[in-house]
């Protein structure tokens, strides 16, 4: 696997100062998270400091990307560059940075809408993309607390505040995001 440095001397590179910082801030809670719930830490920071590596790309590239992976998405996401980096960022993660850990994969695909039936890491990276410190929306603190306490608690209170900013936005919102917010209401009950 590629060391830490030279992930993060190509992301200093290509992102700006703020997502450059804004990846670093969510490998650290990634890997606070982790410890807290006995996930690997590891995996965890490197999750976190990559997962938005191609948030910054044109969506035309972003897509010639995709073709690359052969990997095919819904509609929704093919034309929407905020849900689109998800799933691209994998081009990069496999060729840039010679990482190939399917569970890193998966938690970076999910990170911006969440998915039926999470795995840990996933969640971890989710929440951790969210309540990173330099995250001040409204809401923020009691979600950032939350997520050292209760992780699907705290992932509820995340799918619910990102349903109302959308919906706040009139935006499409990903049905994955519902899909995701149902599984953990559905665990509640068992
Ligand atoms: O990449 P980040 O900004 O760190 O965070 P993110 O990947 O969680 O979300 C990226 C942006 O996408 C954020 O502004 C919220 C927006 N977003 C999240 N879910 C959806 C969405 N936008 C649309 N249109 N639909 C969604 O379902
Ligand atoms: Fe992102
Ligand atoms: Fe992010």
């Amino acid at each position: 696997m590629t060391d830490y440095n030279s992930i993060k001397e190509y992301l200093r590179n290509t992102l700006s100062a703020n997502r450059y910082m804004h990846s670093e801030n969510t490998a650290i809670t990634a890997e606070r998270l982790a410890k807290n719930y006995g996930v690997d830490s590891q995996k965890a920071y490197i999750a976190g400091l990559i997962h938005d590596c191609t948030r910054e790309l044109e969506i035309g590239t972003q897509q010639e990307m995709l073709r690359s992976l052969r990997k095919q998405v819904d509609e929704l996401t093919y034309h929407i560059k905020e849900l689109l980096h998800a799933h691209t960022a994998e081009y990069l993660i496999v060729d840039q940075f010679g990482i190939n850990d399917e569970e890193i994969i998966s938690a970076v695909r999910f990170h911006t809408t969440g998915k039926e039936n999470m795995t840990m890491l996933e969640k971890i990276l989710f929440l951790s993309d969210v309540v990173e410190p330099s995250r001040n929306f409204p809401g923020a603190d009691y979600i950032r607390q939350l997520s050292m306490e209760n992780i699907d608690e705290a992932l509820l209170a995340a799918f619910d505040s990102s349903i109302r900013f959308l919906i706040g936005k009139r935006s499409l919102i990903h049905p994955n995001t519902f899909i995701a917010r149902n599984y953990i209401l559905g665990q509640f009950k068992e």
